[in-house]
């Protein structure tokens, strides 16, 4: 196990016990003793539809065989054409423009740099300030975690982008805690982007980034009218809104995106995991087509947007992107979480009366339920209770002290009732 270097991973621990999966179908992962674990969070919150669908499977494989790659620069590939006029037809209406990318790490870096851009080609190459939040996730490149933030993610890598400010989180267990979907409290709290207005001026913001639900930071679901109140801030001083649906994408809410659940379009969208069920990396940005036009202002023989990835578009991508669209169509995954919504959340909001438990978040078909840490050691409750999990053949997810639900849009109830059951376990065990 020497050679390989794991991301995200204590290494030297793992290596003493490693859990190693082999096999993978439906909402089933298999060790190589033979062991079945049940995919409590769809993988690392991609596979959706999930493991090994048989139209997905055929999609790449096929593929493979009749081209394994095209280049994207001045070529195209039919698939690349069709699988964007497909999005488009999900997305919200006004984001009709698609641009790929191999991870949601590099279509938030892509998002930004749009952004930037767009303003330049119209003649307000001074907005180049990029608002995050804290709190936020937005991959590991180097724009991501200065919009980003997540302390563990930013403090090591020196200055970071320059231009980088961040509006406040929105938790807050004071006020709403164990609330059912949205919580009540904290609309107000995206006031704190005329703060930052006040102190920049509007005139050198570019954009403004989160995530409709924040995933990685332990589930944060934003305030009933937050979104709405930051996108008419957005509108009101001209900086772009850029929502990062790399988790809330394709179906997660019980909708095709968080923006389509929430009634808030931004006008930049990332997205990766779900777009191909997980399979084959793929990432993309969907952009208004005011902002794609915006480029399309020179002579027509030069290059537009100097940005592009030798995998931009790959072949193998897709096709699995179709294989995966055709798959969550044929079964209606992109709003099964709106029907399973109910029973879920009932679940979940079961484990409230266990020790420990501080909080218990979930909209759609993603939860969180964070743990009174123990003192002096962040996070090994909620690690403890994943190891528990684990041994009882359920995967879950842990992001500090808060232990993450996410599992394929394809789950049947006894499947949710058998994840929580396994957590009530865990948590009781955790004590
Ligand atoms: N934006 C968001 C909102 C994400 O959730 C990314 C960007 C980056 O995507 P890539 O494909 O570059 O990993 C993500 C990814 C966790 C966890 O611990 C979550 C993600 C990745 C790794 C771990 O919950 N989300
Ligand atoms: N580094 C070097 C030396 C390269 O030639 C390239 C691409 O041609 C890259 C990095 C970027 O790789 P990718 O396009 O896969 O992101």
């Amino acid at each position: 196990m020497d050679a390989l270097w794991m991301p995200f991973t204590a290494n030297r621990q793992f290596k003493q016990s490693p859990r190693l999966l082999e096999k993978a179908s439906g909402m089933y992962f298999t060790t190589p003793e033979g062991r079945r674990v049940l995919d409590g969070v769809a993988g690392l919150w991609c596979v959706n539809a999930g493991h090994g669908r048989p139209k997905i499977v055929d999609a790449i494989q096929r593929q493979a065989a009749e081209m394994d790659y095209a280049p994207p620069f001045n070529m195209g590939h039919p698939k690349a054409f069709e699988l964007a006029e497909r999005l488009v037809k999900i997305t919200p209406p006004g984001l009709d423009k698609v641009f790929y990318a191999n991870s949601g790490s590099e279509a938030v870096e892509t998002a930004l740099k749009m952004a930037i851009a767009y303003h330049r080609v119209r003649g307000e190459g001074q907005r180049t300030r990029l608002i995050g939040r804290e709190r936020g996730y937005h991959g590991v490149n180097f724009g991501g975690i200065s919009v980003g933030g997540i302390v563990a993610n930013r403090k090591m890598f020196g200055q970071l982008l320059g231009g980088v400010d961040h509006i406040r989180h929105t938790h807050d267990l004071q006020r709403n805690a164990f609330s059912k979907g949205q919580p009540a409290h904290g609309a107000e709290l995206a006031d704190d982007l005329e703060r930052l207005i006040a102190l920049h001026d509007a005139s050198t913001i570019a954009a403004v980034i989160v995530e409709p639900v924040a995933g990685s930071t332990g589930v944060l679901i934003p305030p009933q009218g937050y979104l709405q109140r930051l996108r008419e801030i957005c509108d009101k001083h001209g900086i772009l809104l850029i929502f990062d649906e790399v988790i809330t994408g394709f179906g997660r809410l019980g909708a095709p995106f968080a923006a389509s659940r929430f009634g808030v379009t931004p006008d930049l969208m990332t997205v990766a995991k779900g777009i191909t069920n997980g399979s084959v990396p793929m990432g993309a940005v969907f952009a208004r087509s005011f902002i794609h036009d915006a480029f399309m202002s020179g002579p027509p023989h030069l290059i537009e947007f100097f940005h592009g990835y030798t995998y931009s578009g790959h072949p193998l991508a897709c096709a699995a992107g179709l294989g995966t669209l055709d798959t969550y169509a044929e079964e209606d995954l992109l709003t099964r979480g709106s029907r399973l919504e109910g029973q879920f959340e009932a679940a979940v909001h079961g484990l409230r009366e266990l020790p420990n438990v501080i909080d218990i978040r979930n909209i759609g078909l993603v939860a969180g339920i964070e743990l009174e840490p123990i003192a002096g050691e962040p996070g090994n409750r909620a690690f403890s209770v994943f190891l528990d999990c684990w041994e009882q053949g359920v995967m879950v997810r842990t992001t500090g002290d808060t232990v993450a639900l996410s599992p394929p849009l394809i789950i049947e109830p006894e499947e949710i009732e058998r994840i929580v059951d396994a957590v009530a376990k865990a948590i009781r065990r955790a004590a």
